[in-house]
């Protein structure tokens, strides 16, 4: 039986007792000095650790040290482009921010530095007794797409299967959750179908709230690379750097896509512009979905979206002409109140146009974070491994045999999603709280009522590369992590290519690759028996390798590090040419038992979140430029990307609405909404349309005002709709 110590009674037990309970445990890992396993090769290559893109960095080492890297020319993603994020990817490992050593919050309210024995040993009794005092399910944790797959498998069946934690939830719900679900109705799995060369062999392709110029630039690069003279076509509310640079862009009102797209549909059908015979083989519901899109005529879709009819006509005609058009979506589609359907809506357009399956097809998400794919499939958290699911039994025993375990320790539901983790906080059913590679402090949504949140947590344990992230600064625990080049894994990027990543640098101080950090905390949980397979990444690889067998992502075939080649390779992996590019849906079969694929639809509903004589302006978020990445934990790190933006919080505001406002360029403008105020300086610009502005992510302030609000079915946050008032600060 456990009682809940405090910091103090903890402390004064720390120093003697605990090492030498903890020395047992460690089982030769060597505690905070890991063996130095870098690699030798003077030139070796792995995957950036940014995006999604997945592009191959080149990296030029001198006596074990990475000292320099370079764009992979021979990578089939990226062919020798990198953007500035993975050009300073090494710098940004050495800064003064880092966490070295684990930190622990005093009761005054400053910190110690103290040992990985007793980290870890706080670690486990304090989230052990919080687990006796108030049950299971009073802990959880926050992860991440950003950290290699095996460190992700680890976590998730670390944290569920030993440790019973019930909840646990990552950045992947603020970012891919509506294209999951999309994915796993319409295909029966969660599969984006295409392969990046698709983006040069299209000759219509439509982006439909992505902004690619910024956040995916070496995509872009390779939209460029199109030798077909394609159309370009953009549907975003602003004027961005990839509209301008579209042959076509449409600015709906923001979240009236599922109108458009709709309204887009009964075009197609109406002029007969659709693949009977596709459909028919390959799909079901089309009849229901036939009869749904009927009301959605140019006059009304016009009207509801802002458009005017030529332009609703004008896109659906495009659709219609292309001979290969692929549909790609980002976060404009994902983060709404109806993200799911409006990615179905693009799915749609896909089966209905026969666009999938063949080059330049397809309907494509694009991923965001280096290993969202990665995420999806094996995090253990919204989905069982493997992409599976936590309710279905035979999936659960399925599980339970290939890590031999006792299938009662898989829970039958998936546990709460991040918006019900941050609920059950408040609430005071959560106590404790394990936050991995995101910085929710930052990222999520009424950031001010989150962080009250967080201080009523008895213990919030933070693991990351950085102490200063504004999650990190309200830790009672902060665990020091070694960061991409530090360490060794596979990520998965946005057309399911599978990809190393290597430790070519030592971490600094005693930070330790998360992997070492779940190894000694399951051996301080005493569940190191259970964990004895899960010795290092590569052994977790063949786990995952089992894992995959027999699900659409099998990459059975891959076995060691050593079988991944060079170029990757795309899941699932075949018998033969691995490194051959591959789609999926050649072959018209989908997921679904009976091999196809259905069409689904609802109704279009408007945003809880309205503009009102008190907020009448709707602020757009999203990206700002491609040298800065999130809450810039990492990139600000860097001197030469900071000299690639404005290091400022921005608002972007038309020249219109700053003349009505009274505000100047370089003004500080006070912006408030329901939920908070921040202060940001002004840009006057016409990539915003009157009544609309924009603030780029980067910068803390922004979430304190956005609401709550998210998709119903995959509880994705619409961080793209939120009623502000604007006014000149004084
Ligand atoms: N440089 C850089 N690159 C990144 C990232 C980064 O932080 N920095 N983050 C990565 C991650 S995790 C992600 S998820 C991706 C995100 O990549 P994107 O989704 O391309 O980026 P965002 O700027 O968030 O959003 C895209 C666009 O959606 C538009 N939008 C807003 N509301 C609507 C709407 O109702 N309808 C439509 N059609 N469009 C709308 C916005 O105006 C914006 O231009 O980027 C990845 N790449
Ligand atoms: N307003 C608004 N908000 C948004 C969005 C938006 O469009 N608008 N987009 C949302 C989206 S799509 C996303 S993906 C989220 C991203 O939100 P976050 O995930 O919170 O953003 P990051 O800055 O990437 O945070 C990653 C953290 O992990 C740490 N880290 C990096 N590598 C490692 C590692 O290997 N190990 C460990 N332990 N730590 C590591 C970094 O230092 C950093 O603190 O933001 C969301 N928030
Ligand atoms: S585009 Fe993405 S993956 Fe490629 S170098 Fe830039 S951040 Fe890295
Ligand atoms: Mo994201």
């Amino acid at each position: 039986m456990f009682n809940v110590p405090s910091m103090k009674e903890l402390l004064r037990s720390a120093d003697g007792e605990l090492t030498e309970e903890l020395r047992l445990k460690s089982n030769g890992l060597g505690l905070g000095h890991l063996p130095a396993r870098l690699e030798p090769d003077a030139l070796t290559t792995m995957v950036c650790g940014y995006c999604s893109t997945g592009c191959s960095l080149v990296i030029h080492m001198k006596d074990g040290q990475a000292i320099n890297l370079s764009p992979d020319g021979r990578y089939p993603v990226n062919r020798g482009m990198a953007c500035p994020k993975g050009w300073e990817s090494l710098r940004v490992l050495d800064s003064s921010e880092r966490a070295v050593v684990p930190w622990r919050r005093n009761e005054d309210g400053g910190w110690t530095a103290v040992s990985w024995e007793y980290a870890v040993l706080t670690f486990v009794s304090r989230m052990k007794a919080l687990q006796e005092k108030y049950g299971k399910g009073s802990v959880a944790f926050l992860g991440t797409g950003q950290i290699p797959t095996e460190e992700l498998a680890f976590l998730g069946t670390l944290a569920k299967f030993g440790m019973g934690f019930l909840h646990g939830d990552g950045n992947t719900r603020q970012c891919m959750a509506s294209a999951v679900v999309a994915y796993k109705q319409s295909f029966g799995f969660d599969a984006p179908p295409y392969t990046y060369q698709d983006l040069e062999e299209s000759d219509t392709l439509v982006f439909v709230g992505s902004n690619l110029c910024i956040a995916h630039p070496i995509l872009w690069e390779r939209v460029m690379r199109n030798p077909h003279q394609p159309r370009i076509i953009v549907v975003d509310p602003r004027r961005t750097e990839t509209a301008q640079a579209a042959t076509h862009h449409y600015a709906p009102q923001p979240k009236t896509d599922l109108t458009l797209l709709y309204g887009v549909a009964h075009l197609l059908l109406e002029w007969k512009a659709w693949d009977r015979e596709f459909v028919e083989r390959h799909t079901n519901d089309f009849g229901k979905f036939r009869v749904h899109v009927e009301a959605f005529t140019p006059a009304f879709v016009a009207q509801q979206c802002g458009m005017n009819v030529a332009e609703v006509e004008e896109l659906a005609r495009l659709i219609a002409e292309g001979q290969r058009v692929s549909f790609w979506w980002t976060m404009g589609v994902n983060q709404s109140h109806q993200g799911v359907l409006t990615a179905q809506a693009l799915i749609n357009l896909a089966l209905m146009t026969g666009n999938i399956g063949r080059p330049g097809t397809g309907a494509n998400s694009i991923t965001g974070q280096c290993n969202a794919m990665g995420s999806r499939l094996f995090s253990n958290t919204a989905s069982l491994l493997g992409g599976r699911d936590f309710t279905n039994l035979a999936h659960r025993r399925k599980v339970a045999d290939i890590l031999q375990i006792d299938g009662a320790r898989i829970p039958e539901t998936s546990g709460y999603a991040y918006d019900q983790i941050i609920d059950g906080i408040e609430s005071g059913e959560i106590k404790g709280l394990w936050v991995i590679a995101t910085n929710s402090a930052h990222s999520w949504i009424q950031q001010n009522r989150l962080k009250q949140a967080f201080k009523k947590l008895e213990f919030l344990v933070v693991q990351d590369m950085y102490r200063t992230s504004e999650t990190a600064q309200l830790a009672d625990l902060i665990l020091p992590a070694a960061g991409w080049g530090e360490k060794d894994g596979t990520f998965i990027n946005s057309e399911r290519r599978i990809g190393r990543i290597r430790k070519v640098a030592r971490a600094p101080g005693q930070a330790l690759a998360d992997f070492h950090i779940f190894r000694l905390l399951a051996e301080a949980w005493g569940l190191g028996p259970e964990f004895a397979a899960w010795r290092s990444p590569e052994a977790v690889f063949q786990i995952l390798s089992r894992l995959s067998e027999g699900q659409p992502c099998d990459f059975s075939r891959l076995q060691t590090y050593d079988d991944i080649s060079p170029l990757g390779v795309q899941w699932p992996v075949p018998a033969g040419d691995v490194e051959e590019q591959r789609r999926l849906f050649a072959d018209g079969h989908f997921y679904h038992a009976d091999g196809r694929a259905r069409f689904i639809f609802g109704q279009p509903q408007a945003p809880r979140e309205r503009l009102n004589p008190e907020f009448p302006y709707l602020l757009l978020t999203g990206r700002g430029s491609s040298a800065q990445w999130h809450t810039e934990t990492r990139t600000r790190q860097s001197p030469i990307l900071k000299r690639l933006y404005r290091d400022e919080a921005m608002i972007e505001i038309s020249p219109e609405d700053a003349r009505r406002e009274g505000i100047a360029a370089e003004d500080w403008v006070q912006v408030s909404s329901a939920h908070g105020q921040a202060k940001f300086r002004c840009v006057i610009t016409r990539k915003v349309k009157p009544g609309q502005v924009f603030i780029s992510m980067h910068k803390d302030g922004v979430n304190g005002l956005i609401p709550s609000e998210f998709d119903p079915q995959s509880r994705q946050p619409s961080y793209k709709m939120c009623a502000v008032f604007i006014k000149k600060a004084h």
